[in-house]
C-alpha cells in the first residue's frame, strides 16, 4: 500500500515535469508539429530558460538601452556581462547580448572602413516598391539567376560558391505594383554565430517585409530548408507566426509605459509585467502584446525581439533530373507550413508565379485614389496591409491628410450603394477606389 503510494507519487512527479517541459516549449512551437520542429532544429533543450538577473544587471542593461553610441553601448554590454552570474538559466541570454555585440563591432569596424575609404559591401539597401523581399540560400542555388530572370538588376551568375558577395536589388514587377528582391550573400552553417557576414545579413533579412527561402533541387533541400531555419531561428527571426509576440517600443523621456495586451497573458498580471519592465528601467514605451505571452517571453523581448516575417520558398532547377523527386520530399516536410515554388531560372518555368504568392503571402492589398474632382482614379494603387481602414490610407498618403481627415467616398463592387460615403475606420479590400475629403 505505501510502496504504491510511493510509486504514484514519484508518477505524478514525473507526469508534471514532463508536461511542464512542453508548457515553456510551447510558445515556440508556432503552431508546428512538435515533430517538424526537432527535425529543423529550431530549438534545443537549455534554451528558453527563465533569466533571473540582480538588479545591478539589469540597471546596467538600461544604460545599454539608453545609449546610441555603438562603442559606448559595446563598452556597457561588456559591462553587462560581468554582471550577470554565469549558469544554465542565463546561458542563452549571454549568447544572445554576445551576439548582439559581434554585430556592434562589424558596425563599427565597417564604419572605421567607410571613413578610412577601404570600401567593404554596403548592406543597407534602402526599401522601394510595395514591399522588400530578401532572397536567402545556401551558395549557388541560383539566387542571382532568379534576380536575372525576373528582376532588371545587373548580377554575375556563376557555378563557383560565394559569387555574390554583397546584396544586390531588382524590382520584380507583378501587374501594377513591383516587389524589390534583395539578393542576400550566401547563408551557411554558423552565420547566426559571425561566420563571414552571416550577422549582416541575417539583419537584412530582419528588415525586410518577407523572406523567399531559395533551395537547390538537385541537393538535398530539406537539409538546407533546415539549415536556413535554423540560422534564422538563433537570431530570432520567425517565419510562421508565434503563438506569443512581444515588441517593445522605446519613446521619449516622460511619455510613459504603455502596456497593450492583444491576446493574453499566461502566467502573469499586468502589474507584473510593469514591474517588470520597470526593473529594467522601461519606463517610458509602448508595450505590445499579441496572442498567448508568460512572463519570461516579455522579459526576452527586453533583450531582442523576435521577427516575424512572411516567407515563401522558391524551389530552383526544377529542369535538372532527379528534381521531381526532391520537390515531393521537400513538400512532404514542410507539410504545407509555407507555400512552395517550382521554378526554374533557366527555362523560366514557374517563375510568373512569384510575384502573385507574395503578394496573397504578405496579405496586402492594392488601394487605387481618385481627387474629388477628377474622373479617373490613378493608375498606381497604394499598397497596404490587409484590415487597413481608409484612415491607414489617408496617413500613408500624408500626415496632414490624416489629420484633416473629413470622410472619403469608395467604390467596391462589395457595397450596396457604390459611391458609398464612410468614415476613417471604413475597412478596404483590395481593388477598392477611394476618394478622400478633408476639412
Ligand atoms: N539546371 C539549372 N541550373 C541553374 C538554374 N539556376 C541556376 N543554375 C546554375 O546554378 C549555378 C549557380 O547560380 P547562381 O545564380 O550564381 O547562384 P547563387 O545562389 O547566386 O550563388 P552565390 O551567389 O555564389 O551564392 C550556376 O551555374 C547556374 O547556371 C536552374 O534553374 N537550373
Ligand atoms: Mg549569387
Amino acid at each position: 500500500m505505501i510502496l504504491s503510494g510511493i510509486l504514484l507519487f514519484f508518477f505524478f512527479i514525473f507526469a508534471f515535469s514532463f508536461l511542464s517541459r512542453f508548457s515553456v516549449y510551447y510558445p515556440y512551437l508556432f503552431e508546428m508539429d512538435i515533430s517538424v520542429g526537432f527535425e529543423l532544429g529550431f530549438w534545443e533543450a537549455d534554451e528558453f530558460m527563465p533569466a533571473i538577473l540582480p538588479a545591478e544587471a539589469k540597471r546596467k542593461w538600461a544604460e545599454v538601452s539608453a545609449a546610441r553610441n555603438p562603442r559606448e553601448k559595446l563598452q556597457l554590454m561588456q559591462e553587462f556581462l560581468s554582471l550577470v552570474p554565469k549558469h544554465k538559466g542565463t546561458a542563452k541570454l549571454c549568447a544572445q547580448v554576445k551576439k548582439q555585440m559581434a554585430v556592434l563591432r562589424r558596425e563599427i569596424e565597417e564604419g572605421k572602413r567607410r571613413k578610412t575609404g577601404r570600401g567593404g559591401p554596403k548592406f543597407f539597401i534602402e526599401k522601394e516598391g510595395a514591399a522588400q523581399i530578401v532572397v536567402l540560400g545556401l551558395t549557388n542555388v541560383g539566387k542571382s539567376s532568379l534576380l536575372a530572370a525576373v528582376t532588371n538588376a545587373k548580377v554575375e551568375v556563376s557555378p563557383m560558391p560565394y559569387t555574390t558577395k554583397e546584396p544586390v536589388p531588382g524590382m520584380l514587377p507583378c501587374g501594377d505594383i513591383q516587389f524589390q528582391l534583395v539578393e542576400a550573400p550566401a547563408l551557411m552553417e554558423g552565420a547566426a554565430d559571425g561566420k563571414a557576414w552571416g550577422l549582416q545579413t541575417l539583419a537584412l533579412a530582419r528588415n525586410a517585409d518577407g523572406l523567399m527561402l531559395m533551395v537547390d533541387l538537385t541537393q538535398n533541400p530539406c537539409r538546407q530548408l533546415s539549415t536556413i531555419m535554423g540560422e534564422l531561428e538563433k537570431t530570432r527571426i520567425l517565419v510562421s507566426m508565434p503563438k506569443a509576440r512581444v515588441e517593445i517600443e522605446r519613446k521619449f523621456i516622460g511619455a510613459g509605459l504603455r502596456i497593450i495586451v492583444f491576446g493574453r497573458l499566461l502566467d502573469c498580471t499586468f502589474k507584473d509585467v510593469e514591474e517588470l519592465l520597470k526593473s529594467y528601467r522601461v519606463t517610458d514605451a509602448i508595450v505590445k502584446i499579441y496572442g498567448e505571452a508568460t512572463l519570461d517571453e516579455v522579459e526576452d523581448a527586453i533583450f531582442e525581439s523576435t521577427a516575424y516575417k512572411p516567407a515563401i520558398i522558391v524551389a530552383n532547377k526544377i529542369d535538372a533530373e532527379g528534381a521531381e523527386a526532391n520537390l515531393k520530399l521537400l513538400e512532404a516536410y514542410v507539410g504545407g507550413q509555407l507555400p512552395i515554388i517550382a521554378v526554374s531560372c533557366r527555362t523560366g518555368q514557374g517563375v510568373e508565379k512569384i510575384g502573385e504568392t507574395l503578394f496573397k503571402t504578405l496579405d496586402l492589398i492594392r488601394v487605387y485614389t481618385k481627387e474629388p474632382n477628377e474622373k479617373d482614379f490613378s493608375k498606381k494603387p497604394f499598397v497596404l496591409k490587409k484590415g487597413s481602414t481608409v484612415y491607414d490610407l489617408a496617413k500613408s498618403i500624408h500626415s496632414d491628410f490624416s489629420e484633416n481627415f473629413a470622410y472619403a467616398r469608395v467604390w467596391a463592387k462589395r457595397l450596396v450603394f457604390s459611391p458609398q460615403k464612410v468614415g476613417a475606420t471604413f475597412p478596404l479590400e483590395d481593388g477598392d477606389i477611394v476618394e478622400i475629403h478633408t476639412k
